[in-house]
């Protein structure tokens, strides 16, 4: 239960830290202006941000079980939605909503285990307005079932791997089929997570000036060798984001976006992992992987093969103790490996996964940053706190296209 609490207060500190401090205690910001909306106008129906986003982030999912949640301006906190006369249409509507554009996997009621005794409800006569301000709220759902809402068929691998590996082996085909390299010049630099068909998280020490520029960068998705990655099997890129608080020399909030000038195309071998939920409830020191082309000893070449390695989540406090990081880990931070070293990611594994698998499903968690060394004693990998960056990631993939004849951004058409 710690753990929870923990948790929870990440999230708050760090949604509140995300925001800067021009918004502090005088609400919520909008995307670009930086316009301070008061809490209680947010997701009220009326459009108070220019771009009208005050009235789209008002859905989340919530848990390990995709639990759709609602924002209420009314009560300033988020709640389950009922699966009453809910259908899938309005599962698309969410997850347009959430930053999914075209993507939507399954929509279904599952029995509410949160302990939530205040849910929303669709009014069904409401007519035909957006779907937010159909909800009411309701103490109870009369079906007993609330929307766990997919918008997309992440965290699932080929292999179940059986637990039984101690350090780095290489990887099957299939097991973490999520991995991209990414190469600049035909070399590989930095891993990446692929998250939806367009979309690749990294590290944004990856694409720190000049690399900023997407022209530099290839991806390569679903192979397993670096020799069989050659120009004609990638994947331009059409635009990078770096995260806007990206700290180079503390590497607070080392986290990125890529987005791919042609969507990937799924298989066994190229699949997303699942971003995680705000409520993930995690063991403190949960059994995770991480996978990548790095290099296999300290200063030593990056590695011809896709690794893949067994690590632990280590609790921030511990990973802060002065026989550890000395208070270098952030919220936005959390490291992961085994304070006896031997086993831990290097260079080359930057911007690549830590995942932890919770109800058989996948989870990006972190993505590789930093670390004294490799698989050293004490000096354990340190990773960007996926969780913390959820609301930035799902932000921008909403906003993506909005503003492309303002910036004078041009899409790359290729034509064979
Ligand atoms: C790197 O430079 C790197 N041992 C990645 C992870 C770690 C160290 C360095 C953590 O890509």
């Amino acid at each position: 239960m710690k753990w929870v609490t923990f948790i929870s207060l990440l999230f708050l500190f760090s949604s509140a830290y995300s925001m800067g401090s021009k918004c502090s205690n005088s609400g919520i910001e909008c995307d670009s202006s930086g316009t301070c909306i008061n809490p209680s106008n947010w997701c009220d129906g009326v459009s108070h941000c220019p771009g009208g986003e005050d009235e789209n982030r008002c859905v989340r999912l919530y848990g390990p079980n995709f639990i759709l949640q609602v924002y209420s301006s009314q009560r300033k906190s988020w709640h389950p939605v009922c699966q009453d006369d809910w259908n899938e249409n309005y599962g698309r509507a969410a997850c347009r909503d959430m930053g999914y554009k075209n993507n939507f996997y399954s929509s279904q009621g599952i029995v509410d285990d949160s302990g939530s005794t205040s849910f929303m409800k669709l009014n069904t006569s409401a007519g035909n307005v957006d779907i937010y301000k159909k909800l009411y709220h309701s103490d109870a759902c009369s079906s007993k079932a609330v929307v766990s809402l997919r918008c997309i068929a992440c965290g699932v691998n080929l292999n179940d791997d059986d637990d039984k590996i101690v350090g780095g082996e290489s990887a099957l085909p299939g097991a973490w089929p999520w991995q991209v390299s990414l190469h600049v010049q035909n070399v590989h630099v930095c891993g990446g997570s692929i998250i939806t068909p367009e979309w690749i998280v990294t590290a944004a020490h990856c694409v720190e000036k000049p690399l900023n520029n997407p022209w530099h960068w290839t991806a390569f998705a679903g192979i397993l060798r670096q020799s069989f990655m050659f120009y004609g099997a990638g994947y331009q890129v059409e635009k990078v984001i770096s995260h806007p608080n990206y700290d180079s020399k503390t590497k607070n909030n080392d986290i990125a976006l890529m987005k791919l000038q042609k969507p990937l195309t799924f298989n066994d071998l190229v699949k997303p992992v699942c971003l995680p939920n705000p409520g993930m409830m995690l063991q403190p020191e949960q059994l995770c992987w991480i996978s990548g082309w790095g290099a296999t000893e300290e200063k030593g070449k990056t590695s011809e093969v896709l690794n893949a390695a067994k690590v632990l989540l280590i609790e921030t406090q511990r990973c802060n103790s002065r026989y550890v990081y000395d208070n270098l880990i952030t919220p936005a931070m959390i490291c992961a490996g085994f304070l006896q070293g031997n086993v831990d990611s290097c260079q080359g594994d930057a911007g690549g996964p830590l995942v932890c698998s919770k109800n058989n499903i996948w989870w990006l968690i972190g993505d590789t940053s930093w670390g004294s060394g490799c698989a050293k004693a004490y000096r354990p990998g340190v990773y960007g706190n996926v969780m913390v960056f959820t609301d930035w990631i799902y932000r921008q993939m909403r906003a993506d296209g909005d503003d492309d004849d303002k910036s004078g951004h041009h899409h790359h058409h290729h034509h064979h």
